[in-house]
């Protein structure tokens, strides 16, 4: 019998403000629903068994607001979590919907822009901090070209860096327990982002001041719009014990950005991140950074199907795990180490290097192995569709 899904807090489930407040509107077409304010979202998702939220400065008070009303939206926001119980679990700036940041925000040629961006930052990370976020995002938004003999890239990075390092001291000065999050991305809205995946992000990371303090948020649409394998790309990052966050949605591969439904577009691909975040106990929030369809009236249906498509496939996952067919293959495709090699390659030593090297092997007859991946990827989608 199907077993029945039903969604808690205990599934750590969290969704950006912007997506419940997505309009609908494209290049093509403007808004097709009614307007929803951020603390309106926040209570929204509350309400809805949702833990937690994340959110950009903007999405809560407007660009200039006063130090008064944005205490106010700030108290609003803190009434909404205590009346739901939803937790603020991320925040991140808004560096690229106004003007000013039209080309780049911490990369823009004008260090006045430059200083603007990181004190815009630098302040919401005192509220995020104040709301209890422990993750605090940057998603490069415009910090890319259009045209690229423009834009030293070198010098980008450079300064890229540099915004990095002082806010890494501010949240240290401050004493916020907070660390950062870098959200890779390709392109959209610029020709061509910096930090286009989680390894790029992994390399500016590794030549920070405080490496320890910045960890990666990889998100399904964005690896899906580089052509690459969100599987791959989330256990790098949690293989090198930066995945603090993570964005959760679907995408059709190498097309503009549609931030689709978890699980609307490959349920094999997702079950098998799915699969990772639970085999290997991801701790962090299981955030989804996608919109509803233009065509949706409101953002609930979507909401709730987010949550339920991770559950579902959840559910996959333990009868993945637990297919003793599957299993026995899985082993047989990994095999014994009758020979011991496995401890020789853990690490050199002369006697190890001696070893291999007066070994004889013959690979003829080790290519002969058989690997049966096409009933193994079958046993795995027959699993998917529930047939025997
Ligand atoms: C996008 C990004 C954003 C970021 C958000 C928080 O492609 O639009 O995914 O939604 O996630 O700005 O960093
Ligand atoms: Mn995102």
């Amino acid at each position: 019998m199907a077993k029945k899904i039903s969604v808690s807090r205990a599934d750590k489930f969290a969704f950006g403000v912007w997506c419940v407040m997505n309009r609908g509107r494209d290049p093509f077409g403007p808004e097709t629903r009614p307007a929803l304010s951020g603390i309106e979202a926040i209570r929204g998702l509350g309400e809805r068994g949702v833990y937690g939220f994340e959110y950009h400065d903007d999405d809560l008070w407007p660009l200039g607001a006063g130090p008064a009303q944005k205490r106010k939206a700030i108290a609003r926001a803190r009434q909404a979590m205590k009346a739901t119980g939803i937790r603020c679990t991320a925040a991140t700036t808004n560096l690229f919907s106004h003007p000013v940041f039209k080309d780049g925000a911490f990369t823009s040629h004008d260090a006045r822009v430059r200083a603007y961006a990181v004190q815009k930052a630098m302040a919401n990370i005192d509220v995020a901090a104040e709301l209890g976020a422990e993750v605090y995002i940057f998603w490069g938004g415009r910090e890319g070209t259009d045209v690229d003999i423009g834009k030293d890239p070198i010098e980008a990075l450079k300064r890229f860096r540099e915004c990095l390092n002082f806010l890494c001291e501010h949240v240290l000065a401050q004493r916020h327990p907070m660390v950062f999050s870098i959200e890779p991305k390709p392109n959209e809205p610029r020709s061509d982002t910096y930090l286009a995946t989680a390894g790029h992000a992994l390399a500016l990371i590794a030549t920070l001041d405080h490496p320890d303090m910045v960890g990666v948020n990889p998100e399904w649409a964005h690896i899906k719009m580089a052509g690459l394998n969100p599987l791959h790309e989330f256990a790098q990052v949690l293989e090198a014990g930066k995945l603090v966050d993570i964005h959760l949605n679907a995408q059709k591969p190498l097309r503009y950005d549609q931030d689709m439904s978890f699980g609307a577009d490959n349920p094999k691909e997702a079950l098998l991140v799915v699969k990772l975040l639970t085999d290997y106990a991801y701790s962090g929030a299981k955030t989804f950074d996608a919109h509803p369809f233009r065509t949706e009236a409101d953002p609930w249906d979507f909401v709730e199907r987010c949550m339920r498509a991770y559950k579902a496939l959840e559910l996959k996952v333990d009868q993945v795990n637990s297919d003793a067919r599957l299993l026995a293959m899985l082993e047989e495709l990994v095999g014994a180490d009758p020979d011991g090699w496995d401890a020789v390659l853990a690490s050199y030593s002369k006697r190890n290097a001696g070893k291999l090297r007066g070994a004889k092997f013959n690979p003829d007859k080790l290519a002969q192995r058989r690997l049966r991946y096409e009933q193994i990827d079958q046993r795995l989608t027959e699993i998917l569709l529930g047939v025997e």
